[in-house]
């Protein structure tokens, strides 16, 4: 039922900050579904992802992006042409910033954040590694850092005091209509979803530049009656990568399907049968081509 006194407030909330420090993490634990992949690597997330949280009365937009680096290849200048949309369209900004962070990797994109326009949340993640002594050296050294910013220590991981940054954003949103339809979760297809969890375990099982060298193809997403049938192709940039993948007679393949399944029927709720194959597509991280196939590039 609509309240008609009360007004509807929208807007967007974009996660900003290194990476690794925590913000798929947050994401997930806002939207409370898990959109974004998370590991331990960085370089995890290579888009910027929407995640809706829809409340009577108002739709916070999150943003995830992929974490600030000096770009060396071209995929790498498109994963930072998402963070720079992330400010120009943000209605709040949250900075994150882990417990023992201190270098800052791009001077610019700090300067950006000092001088924005705009609120600025600056959340301290990962406060569960700190004890007491080291989390009031950090809260006033990025108070420091960071003057105008309203900072939050928080843990995503363990979902503490992500509630009241969450109530904050909400007395921040300006008023507006929502943008999206209010049973909306993301702007993402399903198939979005299947090539992110196959990137995950691959992310996670293989190791040096393997994770970094693939991309995936979802070409098939067939929902019948009580299951879903996907084929997805699995490119890397070289031979010798594509041996290294498959693995002895199959083996390491079979493993990132079997995973992936798992995650994908609990993700849609599903019996899921998955069929994954190989193919290289020589160097497509360098050609501008191929990332607008990909979706990297507008
Ligand atoms: P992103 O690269 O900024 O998106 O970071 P991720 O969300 O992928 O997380 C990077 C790593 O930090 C993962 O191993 C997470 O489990 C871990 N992590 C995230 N939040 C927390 C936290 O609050 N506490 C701890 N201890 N680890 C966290
Ligand atoms: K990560
Ligand atoms: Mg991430």
């Amino acid at each position: 039922p609509n309240m008609p006194n009360v007004k509807h407030k929208a807007g967007f909330v974009n996660i900003i900050g290194n990476p690794n420090v925590g913000k798929s993490t947050l994401m997930n634990a806002f939207v409370g579904e898990k959109l974004s992949i998370i590991t331990s690597k960085a370089q995890t997330t290579r888009h910027r992802i929407l995640g809706i949280v829809n409340g009577e009365n108002f739709q916070v937009i999150l943003s995830d992006t992929p974490g600030i680096i000096k770009p060396a290849y071209e995929l790498q200048s498109a994963m930072m042409d998402f963070v720079k949309s992330a400010f120009e369209d943000a209605d709040i900004l949250l900075y994150m910033v882990e417990i023992g962070e201190k270098a800052l990797k791009d001077e610019a994109f700090f300067e950006k954040i000092k001088n924005s326009q705009i609120p600025v949340l600056l959340l301290l993640n990962k406060i569960d590694t700190a004890d007491q002594a080291l989390l009031e050296e950090q809260v006033q050294y990025w108070q420091e850092q960071l003057p105008k910013a309203e900072l939050h220590p928080i843990s995503a991981l363990s979902n503490f005091n992500v509630k009241n940054v969450f109530e904050r954003i909400i007395e921040l949103l300006p008023e507006s209509p929502p943008y999206f339809p209010k049973d909306q979760l993301t702007d993402r297809p399903e198939r979005f979803f299947v090539n992110e969890t196959i990137r995950e375990k691959i992310l996670k099982h293989y190791k040096k530049e393997i994770p970094y060298a693939v991309e995936i193809e979802t070409e098939e997403f067939l929902e019948e009656e009580g299951i879903i049938r996907i084929r997805s192709v699995i490119m890397v940039e070289r031979n010798s990568q594509k041996g290294i993948l498959i693995g002895h007679k199959g083996s390491a393949l079979k493993r990132v399907g079997v995973e992936a399944r798992k995650d994908l029927e609990q993700f849609f709720d599903k019996q899921v049968h998955i069929e994954l194959y190989v193919k290289v597509n020589k160097d497509w991280r360098s050609d501008s081509r191929q990332l607008r196939r990909f979706g990297y590039q507008s």
